[in-house]
């Protein structure tokens, strides 16, 4: 939803630099001597603060398992625990573009290095592997075309980070290694996923476009059909898939996977879209202050009388709301982009006159009221004004619809018969039917995508993908949605860990270190299994699936037989709390998540009344019977019985084995689609983003502290330090190392020449540093986390010994 703004290139180079050379941590920092005696003086240190998260302060005097501090700006003293204390790194590393170069890697100073960043524009940082930026929220000058010449063809370390120099390095590589890529944005509501993936498609279509014309300025306005449409597939999405909530304006209520292809010469020839979880409940209800999805405004504000209906955003059940305004956005100029977007994509006037029809339809359903016959259960329609508005535009007949919604055709044993509907099954049924409708209709859209983008007929050589998909979330209590979600980031974390490992021990093999690396991927292997395992015992999806075909399961029935296979998993808990808190905990690798299994068995089942989608199917109008044409996937009303618990749910046993062969749950389909995403991405080279949200206010210029540092627990980018800090985190070329570092071991290297690795190793050994500290490799000394920071700080004492010396040795000379 942001544009870009202008800007040249000089007034924003500001906005990508902290002013020095990239690629060093000493070149980076602007910090003075001053300020690094001062560090080296005050042995200052991070101790925690409500307020700041961590701040500064200096040790005074340190007592066993006891620190006493004082702090930086209230001078007041603290005794804290040597744990709470966290080094702080000298001034050189101040604002570091690396955070993997730190050599205290601690959480404070990750935060402090990130915040000092982002006070100072700097939104995008590395640490190690991950890429981390943090949401400004506002337009900064840095994503002009201008720019993205500027990171064509260079390097990462050539240049500041940004999410350009990850594409140009995720496009370079694809084309000198030929292997495939991926980039993978994660990070909670509001964190900037959706920009970001936008920044990439943006860069992408730039470098790799065919059409180009000779200035680069002109690249946007002459690129081929193909870049046009890539460029109009997420404003679409956008549309459909898109809606305020009270965390974002436009926060996508789905998963995506864009894959785009390119061809050995590196012009990008086609693309496809794969989704994931579109919320379709929103469709139906909304949260108070929340939205549906942005094109059911859109086509009651933009769209003309003749087209909407005469019926106002108010006068639907489904708005929830009525019309509530996004601010600075216009629901019917949005209208027109959304159909310009479509236009470009190639969709023609019968395709978007159907869709939209079909919009209104979902909107219809939501106005069909039932009521209760009186001294009966049964349901009737005593006003069937919307009925057959909603029959009309759906093509079905409506005395038809009205049967089979109240009194459908359920299957008994082994006869059918008509089984009148009580007003909540109805109701129910009308609302599963408006949820099936949008969800068939995305689905539909998402695959017109692909036939534009999709050209077959010239192959790509190799692609980049990227993933755009809600990272962890930790609710109070969590649900189904929350546990696919936290599953998939299980995957992906562990993705990353062993994608780390490889390339750690991949540096150590070709430095000749000997050391054994951890691989901390199969630290997640136990929770992976407990949600995914089929059997022996069955995780919790599977068991999910069992109980769903169980006579009279209920959704408690299922946690009872969740907590007895599982019960003694080291990363599962039945909850002791009492009931309307949760029902059990799994313990993911970013924290303790409670799960509450609440409709979980409706939601994996999904039903859906048989008799109306089977009208569906055929109806007279084309375009419905297509969204339809799949009903065999359908779990019908026969499905459900009316069991101990009244109303449409749960589920019972009549007539299920016959269809369980061919029906797959919701778990089931989405477990399989995780699973050919990851051996997708397990064959690519990934890139990782962490998008982080810096206040909950959606406020420029404000980074709040505790909220920052929960999702740099939760987003992995802690767990990569503590990994890092199994291994020789801190590394430096012998030559750097000789220059910065000789003023400590006057002489240890005799004055000749010496090669770079025979003085480094003269050196430390005059150092003493115990071995386990650090390793020679080939053309680098390997350090600990911390080494470097006692180096800076004897090199501090040394040059400040030197200047007195020199100092009084002058004076003498008065
Ligand atoms: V959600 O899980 O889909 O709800 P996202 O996708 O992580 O979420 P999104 O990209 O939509 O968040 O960003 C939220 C809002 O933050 C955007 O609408 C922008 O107003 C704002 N934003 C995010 N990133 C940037 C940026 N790099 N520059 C300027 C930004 N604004
Ligand atoms: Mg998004």
């Amino acid at each position: 939803m942001s544009k870009p703004t202008g800007g040249g290139a000089n007034d924003v180079t500001r906005f990508l630099s902290s002013g020095a050379v990239p690629g060093s941590p000493t070149s980076t920092s602007a910090f003075s001597a001053a300020s690094q005696a001062d560090w080296a003086a005050k042995r200052l240190v991070w101790v925690p603060s409500e307020k700041q998260g961590f701040e500064s302060a200096s040790i005074r005097e340190e007592r066993g398992d006891e620190v006493e501090v004082e702090l930086t700006d209230s001078q007041r003293r603290l005794t804290l625990s040597r744990e709470e204390v966290q080094r702080m790194n000298p001034p050189r590393f101040s604002k570091v573009e690396d955070m993997a170069d730190l050599t205290c890697l601690n959480e404070a100073s990750v935060l402090h290095n990130l915040r000092e960043r982002y006070y100072s524009g700097l939104i995008y940082t590395y640490s190690g592997l991950f890429c981390v930026v943090v949401n400004p929220y506002k337009n900064l000058p840095i994503y002009t075309e201008s720019i993205v010449e500027m990171y064509r063809g260079k390097k990462r370390h050539e240049m500041p980070p940004h999410i350009y120099a990850i594409s140009e390095a995720a496009y370079r590589s694809m084309l000198q290694d030929r292997e495939d890529q991926s980039i993978l944005c994660t990070g909670e509501s509001g964190a900037g996923k959706t920009e970001n993936t936008k920044k990439v498609i943006q860069y992408l279509a730039h470098v790799a476009s065919s059409h180009k014309g000779n200035q680069p300025s002109l690249a946007i306005s002459l690129k081929g059909e193909l870049e046009r449409q890539l460029l109009q597939a997420n404003p679409i999405l956008e549309a459909f898939g898109n809606a305020k909530t009270v965390k974002n304006d436009n926060s996508s209520r789905f998963g995506k996977f864009i894959r785009i292809n390119f061809d050995v010469a590196g012009y990008i020839v086609g693309a496809n879209i794969e989704t994931y979880l579109l919320e379709k409940s929103r469709a139906t209800r909304q949260a108070k202050d929340e939205r549906t999805f942005h094109v059911f405004y859109q086509l009651l504000c933009g769209a003309s009388e003749e087209t909407r209906g005469e019926q106002e955003a108010n006068e639907y059940r489904f708005l929830s709301g009525g019309s509530i305004p996004v601010p600075g956005q216009s629901d019917s100029e949005n209208f027109t982009q959304t159909m310009d977007s479509m236009a470009i994509m190639g969709f023609n006037p019968e395709e978007l006159l159907s869709m939209l029809k079909v919009i209104s339809a979902v909107l219809q359903f939501g106005n069909i009221s039932f009521m209760k016959e009186k001294n009966q259960d049964q349901a009737s329609m005593p006003d069937n004004t919307a009925a057959q508005k909603l029959c009309h535009l759906l093509g079905i007949n409506v005395l038809e619809f009205t049967r089979a919604i109240l009194t459908p055709r359920i299957k008994v044993g082994r006869e059918y018969v008509q089984k009148a509907q009580t007003k909540e099954q109805a109701d129910f049924a009308v609302e599963a039917l408006a949820k099936a409708t949008y969800e068939r209709l995305f689905r539909w859209l998402v695959h017109r995508i692909n036939r534009a983008l999709d050209r077959r007929q010239r192959q790509g050589a190799s692609f980049i993908g990227i993933l755009d998909i809600a990272g962890f979330e930790i609710f109070q209590l969590n649900s189904f949605e929350q546990l696919c979600i936290n599953y998939t980031n299980e995957k992906l974390q562990q993705l990353f860990n062993h994608t780390m490992f490889i390339l750690e021990q991949e540096e150590y093999q070709r430095e000749g270190i000997e050391w054994n690396f951890i691989d901390f991927g199969l630290d997640l292997q136990p929770c992976i299994d407990l949600i995914e395992r089929p059997a022996h015992p069955p995780g919790v999806l599977a068991l999910l699936d069992e109980e769903c075909w169980f006579p009279r399961a209920t959704d408690r029935s299922f946690v009872e037989k969740l907590s007895a296979e599982q019960g003694s998993h080291p990363k599962f808990f039945k909850s002791k709390q009492p009931r309307g808190e949760a029902d059990f905990s799994i313990i993911h690798y970013a924290g303790k998540v409670d799960y509450k299994a609440d409709d979980w068995l409706v939601k994996n089942m999904d039903p859906l009344n048989d008799n109306v989608a089977s009208l569906l199917h055929q109806s007279s109008d084309h375009f419905v019977s297509e969204l339809w044409k799949e009903v065999d996937r359908i779990v019908g009303l026969d499905q459900v019985s009316s069991g101990e618990n009244s109303g449409p749910l749960p589920f019972g046993a009549a007539g299920l084995k016959t269809k369980k062969g061919m029906f797959r749950t919701v778990g089931q389909l989405y477990k399989e689609s995780l699973t050919k995403l990851m051996a997708t991405l397990r064959n690519t080279n990934p890139n990782f983003l962490r998008c982080i949200i810096p206040n909950h206010e959606k406020r420029a210029g404000k980074l709040s502290p505790h909220l920052v540092l929960d999702q740099l627990r939760c987003n992995g980018v802690l767990e990569g330090i503590r990994i890092c800090r199994q291994g020789f985190p801190n590394r430096i070329p012998f030559q750097e190392f000789r220059q910065r570092y000789e003023i400590l071991t006057p002489n240890a290297i005799p004055r000749t020449f010496m090669d770079g690795k025979q003085a480094s190793e003269l050196m430390i050994s005059a150092l003493e540093l115990d071995h386990n500290l650090f390793r020679v490799g080939q053309s680098k000394v390997f350090f600990r986390a911390g080494v470097l920071a006692h180096l800076e700080e004897e090199r501090d004492l040394k040059i400040t010994d030197t200047i007195i010396r020199f100092q009084s040795a002058a004076r003498g000379y008065l």
